[in-house]
């Protein structure tokens, strides 16, 4: 079984600036300028992803698009068309499965796929970015790796259009010198914790023992342990299990104070209820925690959540009440979710973290 030889071969794909790529081809007259895909700057939205040349001009995923008017005036703006996006995230999948059944989902735009016993890596790798180039008219990049964490790393290398081998015999000299940020989960707070201790690159994380990492970093430790080894067991995995569910809103007009944010619950409530209630009955029961996020007109960003087995308005406002206390400040954004258990069923659609509306 590919999924627990020792010498694995992954190919971690994902595709460049996605949906900047798809609206580039649906109007190539607009190739080669500046192009973002988000919400007008009027609403208050964000970018969705930007082209390279837009990059160029320091534009990024999550930028308030007023920002990056400012900074790129000449920059075209297109609106997010999902249905388009997801119709081809599909044809991109089926190109996929045309290698192997065993394709794990991360987004629209990205997988991992196993192709262990399959023959080169490599070339597979090349042939399925020919293969879109040809058919969807856009580029992917590829990562290949004797495990998933190194074949992400990896497909990051030389992108876009481009894709890179880390060979089995290879692995110790590259994360000797891979900096920290790159490891998938070591975000702003981890990273400069690490700093603070002199580590930078992989080959300096390699100098504590598991104890000492999980002393510092809890459960994540061990993994960081993992990682700086380039050691990662976890299988591909076909189906995915539903972690949350959640649905939120950024309003035009921040919520002034704690009432008005109250006042708003029921509403994110029935549309967390209306999602819940297209899942299965045992998905609904596995439901464990409730939560609720917070984005303050300063862009602090808060959780708050509590067992519970079913989301209800009355502890929703309490969960409110604690997290809006923390800022005591004009809300942004709000969200509510639910966590769901071990036993939750399986899932074969994919887990996109947020239901923006
Ligand atoms: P990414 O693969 O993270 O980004 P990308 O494909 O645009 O660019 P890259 O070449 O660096 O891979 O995300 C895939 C798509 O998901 C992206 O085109 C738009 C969407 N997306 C958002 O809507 N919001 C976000 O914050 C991010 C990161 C992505
Ligand atoms: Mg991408």
């Amino acid at each position: 079984m590919p999924q627990e030889s020792a010498n694995r071969k992954i190919i971690h794909i994902d595709m460049d600036c996605f949906f900047a790529a798809i609206e580039e081809r649906e109007h190539p007259e607009l190739r080669g300028r500046p192009l973002a895909v988000g919400g007008s700057a009027d609403r208050r939205g964000v970018l969705a992803t930007c082209n390279y040349e837009a990059r160029q001009f320091g534009l990024h995923s999550a930028m308030p698009t007023r920002t990056a008017l400012q900074r790129c005036p000449g920059l075209i703006l297109q609106s997010v068309n999902m249905a388009l996006y997801k119709q081809v995230s599909q044809a991109i999948f089926d190109i996929l499965r045309r290698y192997t059944p065993l394709i794990e989902p991360l987004s629209l735009d990205e997988a991992y796929l196993d192709v262990s016993g399959l023959g080169s890596a490599t070339l597979i790798a090349q042939d399925i970015r020919n293969t879109i180039r040809k058919e969807q008219d856009l580029t992917a990049s590829a990562g290949i790796a004797p495990n998933k964490f190194l074949a992400k790393v990896a497909s990051d290398w030389n992108k876009p259009d481009g894709q890179f081998v880390i060979t089995p015999n290879a692995i110790d000299d590259f994360i000797q010198e891979l900096p920290v940020k790159r490891i998938h989960g070591v975000g702003k707070v981890t990273a400069t914790k690490l700093q603070a201790m002199g580590i930078n690159n992989c080959g300096d994380l390699q100098a504590y023992t598991p104890e000492q990492l999980e002393e510092r970093f809890g459960r994540f430790g061990q993994q960081l342990y993992d990682y700086a080894r380039g050691i990662d067991h976890r299988p591909v995995k076909t189906h995915q299990i539903r972690k949350s569910l959640s649905v939120e809103t950024t309003y035009e007009q921040d919520l002034p104070n704690l009432d008005h944010c109250l006042e708003a619950l029921p509403d994110l409530l029935d549309r967390l209820q209306h999602r819940l209630d297209r899942l299965g009955k045992e998905q609904k029961d596995a439901v464990q925690a409730l939560f609720i996020k917070i984005k303050f007109n300063n862009f602090d960003l808060t959780t708050v959540q509590a067992p519970s087995n079913s989301p209800t308005l009355e502890l929703a406002r309490a969960l409110m009440q604690k997290g809006w206390m923390r800022e005591q400040r004009p809300v942004r954004l709000l969200g509510v979710g639910v966590h769901f258990g071990p036993g939750n069923a399986k899932q074969d659609q994919l887990d996109l973290p947020l239901d923006s509306h």
